[in-house]
């Protein structure tokens, strides 16, 4: 991956090569993280962070659901992203908050353990291929499962739920497709393994509801919010696997896949085989909102100069 000179730890700067924890750490024994996947857009106005604010705060709730102490408030932590994207004089990165149970004692019980928090940033490029935005990508119905509610809760972000996503990957990747839709355990749609899915049918469009073990992405509310701007509204509600097939668009959403189109699933081309109108029409205003081309009149962007 591409090295940037430093990394924020628990409040001190340390070069990129010497951020290192204990193998005996509580995470890595029993994947007691909670982080965020941020990004930071390059404009004319200097670089500018996407919805910061919203994705602290989802840090800070991945937390408290985990019953872990943050040791800094929330406006210190923005202020740190910041302060780390400026220290690496980056224009455009990816942004990785990450908090977790350190190096104390070991034993499932994490509350003897320290809570640590690193802010990494560096060069992030395409998610989903080079030309995923574009031409879009071919997914396939994970032969796994979501987690049922009540077993891991989804509304943290936190690095066990990924153990999920992984096998959702690996499974899609061996097998030739970009990514992997998720079912939950009552067989309805979930999500992708690291992006939340929009269906369009005629002049509807669906995602699944919150309880449908997703995870409540920023860029799913961005998505919500814009297409609301264009006088479309988005339904929240269950959807069969089956609708995908018949639909006449779906897309990704997520922090790193942007809004990336859905070609084809299980190889049934989805509406004309490529990227629908709604979702051009949508990726085009995202990416005015995230590069400062248009007026930011939901307050998304922190500019790195101004904060
Ligand atoms: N669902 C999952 C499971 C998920 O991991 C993400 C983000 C989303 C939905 C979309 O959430 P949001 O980014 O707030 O719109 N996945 C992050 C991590 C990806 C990774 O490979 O790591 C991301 O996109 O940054």
């Amino acid at each position: 991956m591409p090295k940037s000179e430093k990394i924020w730890f628990n409040g001190e700067w340390v070069a990129w090569d010497e951020a290192k924890i204990h193998v005996l750490s509580h995470v890595v024994h029993y994947g007691s993280s909670v982080f965020e996947g941020i990004r930071c857009y390059e404009t004319k106005k200097g670089p500018a962070v996407f919805r910061l604010e919203d994705h602290v705060r989802r840090l800070f709730d991945s937390a408290k659901i985990y019953r872990m102490e943050i040791p800094f408030t929330p406006d210190e932590l923005s202020q740190s992203i910041v302060e780390t994207i400026r220290v690496n004089d980056l224009k455009a990165c990816y942004i990785r908050p990450v908090v977790y149970r350190g190096y104390g004692s070991l034993g499932v019980d994490p509350m003897p353990c320290p809570v640590d928090v690193v802010i990494a940033v560096w060069q992030w490029g395409d998610y989903l291929g080079e030309e995923a935005l574009e031409k879009g990508v071919s997914v396939c119905t994970s032969s796994w499962h979501r987690v049922a509610p009540n077993t891991i809760p989804f509304l943290a972000k936190a690095g066990g739920n990924y153990l999920n996503s992984q096998l959702v990957r690996i499974e899609a990747n061996m097998n030739g497709y970009d990514e992997g839709v998720v079912l939950g355990s009552d067989g309805l749609v979930s999500e992708g393994s690291g992006e939340n899915i929009f269906v369009i049918r005629n002049d509807s469009i669906y995602t699944p509801a919150s309880h449908y073990s997703i995870l409540p992405g920023i860029t799913r509310h961005t998505a919500i919010t814009l297409l609301r701007d264009l006088e479309m509204r988005v339904e929240q509600r269950g959807i069969p696997r089956e609708f995908l097939y018949i639909a006449d668009e779906v897309f990704f959403t997520g922090t790193a896949a942007e809004i990336t189109p859905i070609r084809a699933i299980d190889h049934i081309p989805i509406g004309e085989g490529k990227r629908g109108p709604v979702t051009a029409k949508l990726q085009e205003l995202f990416f005015q909102i995230t590069n400062a081309e248009t007026e930011d009149r939901h307050g998304w962007l922190t500019f790195v100069a101004d904060a």
